[in-house]
């Protein structure tokens, strides 16, 4: 039995007053997409399984290029974050998993594994930083790191990845992603063939080290830190990545990372056809790579993405299991109550997608009727699915209201007191 954080009494209590009205309006919902045809319950047996994880670095504060300005209880290290983690998990039951950054996130491996497993957590894909200088580092990453012009500097960092990957070998993770800064900030500063194939020179040495059973995640980014060309910017330069590299490399797919206005659940429907989708780093931006809560700008967006997903996963396609992953930075709100809520969007962008009436919607696609086309995705994502994902959580040990059981037990205000607060100043994109 895991140990949980936040009292069951505190949990019990907050379910209890809303009990009553949940099964009200989740019967409600059921009589209704029962005339759609829907059962209900198996729309939140299907809820109940989704999961996505938990990035180690969103539980502490975020910050931009100006200022970070810290907030109270931030954890300290990596096993404050687990626990930061193992609350989110409690009551949204929604993430099983932590995603760790290396070396951010370094600590005796054996020592990690049982901090999670005490909490019954698991551990998602490894991620290398050769986006910044660790502490005794010998080489600077300043000019670039798998692409850099010296050899020895990427060595270092081919070395780094590897070294990821022995760490997640004792954790039980699966994958690798690698997501690198490389770029230039001036036209003719780089070559960008050159740099290309030092990247994928140095790639095919850490594909090397993957064991049979991994993925390795490959994460493009159109722009910063480096604003004229970035070696990895698109998900056509992914691709070629993933083709090059063998059956084992996949497309990492940033919510944030595209320009605006790009389609990108056509290029995840692209990906799934050609069988290099990964998986997903879920967030939401404005502007550019905002790292704001995953449907917070434009939810729409997130439920066509989960319409491509869906779509692929009643299909049966070959192969398919992309991995589910928040990746987000939270300045201004308390980051376990953004991810709780992050993690019920993107089960709600699921939840809604399965409501889909897939025959009409090609019956309507194969009669260029357009109108009727895109209604039919309208009256999946405008049903109001939270019934069914509070009865999810409830079924599985959760909380009906996870931000509501969260104050009543006040855990932030107890971090607060236990943790001292972290220094301010400078920036911090993290
Ligand atoms: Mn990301």
């Amino acid at each position: 039995m895991s140990e949980i954080i936040i009292s069951a009494d505190v949990v019990e209590k907050d379910n209890a007053a809303r009990n009553a009205d949940l099964k009200r309006d989740y019967d409600s919902l059921g009589e209704r997409l029962d005339r759609r045809g829907i059962a209900i319950d198996t729309i939140r047996d299907k809820v109940e399984k989704f999961a996505v994880a938990i990035p180690s670095w969103g539980v502490g504060t975020g910050g931009t290029r100006f200022a970070r300005f810290p907030g109270a209880g931030e954890p300290r290290d990596i096993f404050d974050k687990i626990e930061d983690c193992a609350v989110i998990r409690q009551l949204t039951q929604a993430t099983p998993t932590v995603s760790l950054h290396i070396p951010w996130d370094k600590a005796d491996p054996n020592r990690l594994k049982q901090a999670a497993s005490r909490f019954g957590l698991g551990f998602d894909a490894m991620n290398s930083n050769t986006f910044s200088d660790a502490r005794d580092q010998t080489l600077s990453y300043k000019f670039g790191s798998l692409s850099h012009a010296d050899a020895a500097t990427r060595r270092q960092a081919v070395e780094h990845n590897l070294e990821c990957i022995e760490i997640g070998k004792t954790l039980g993770s699966k994958a690798l992603t690698v997501w690198i800064g490389d770029g230039s900030n001036f036209p003719g500063q780089v070559n960008f063939a050159k740099a290309f194939e030092r990247y994928l020179d140095a790639m095919k040495e850490i594909y090397a080290g993957l064991p049979d059973d991994w993925k390795l995640f490959t994460e493009h980014k159109m722009y910063e830190p480096a604003f004229y060309s970035t070696v990895v910017q698109d998900w056509g330069t992914n691709y070629m990545i993933a083709t090059e590299l063998g059956d084992k490399a996949f497309c990492l797919v940033d919510l944030g990372h595209h320009a605006p206005n790009v389609n990108i659940e056509m290029i995840v429907s692209r990906l799934i056809q050609f069988k290099k989708l990964g998986g997903f780093h879920f967030n939401d931006s404005k502007y550019g790579d905002d790292d704001l809560d995953a449907g917070s700008i434009d939810p729409y967006r997130l439920f066509l993405v989960f319409n491509e997903l869906v779509d692929a996963e009643l299909a049966g396609a070959d192969g398919f299991d992309p991995a589910h992953m928040l990746d987000q930075s939270h300045n201004v709100t308390d980051p376990i109550e953004s991810l709780m809520l992050s993690a019920v969007e993107v089960q709600r962008a699921y939840a809604q997608a399965l409501l889909v009436d897939r025959r009409a919607l090609e019956s309507y696609q194969d009669a260029n009727d357009a109108l009727m086309a895109t209604q039919t995705l309208k009256a999946a994502y405008r049903t109001d699915v939270e019934p069914i994902l509070a009865m999810a959580r409830l079924n599985t040990g959760g909380a009906i209201d996870p931000v509501a059981a969260y104050r009543a037990a006040g855990y932030r205000a107890k971090v607060a007191a236990e943790r001292p607060a972290v220094a301010s100043g400078g920036g911090g994109i993290v």
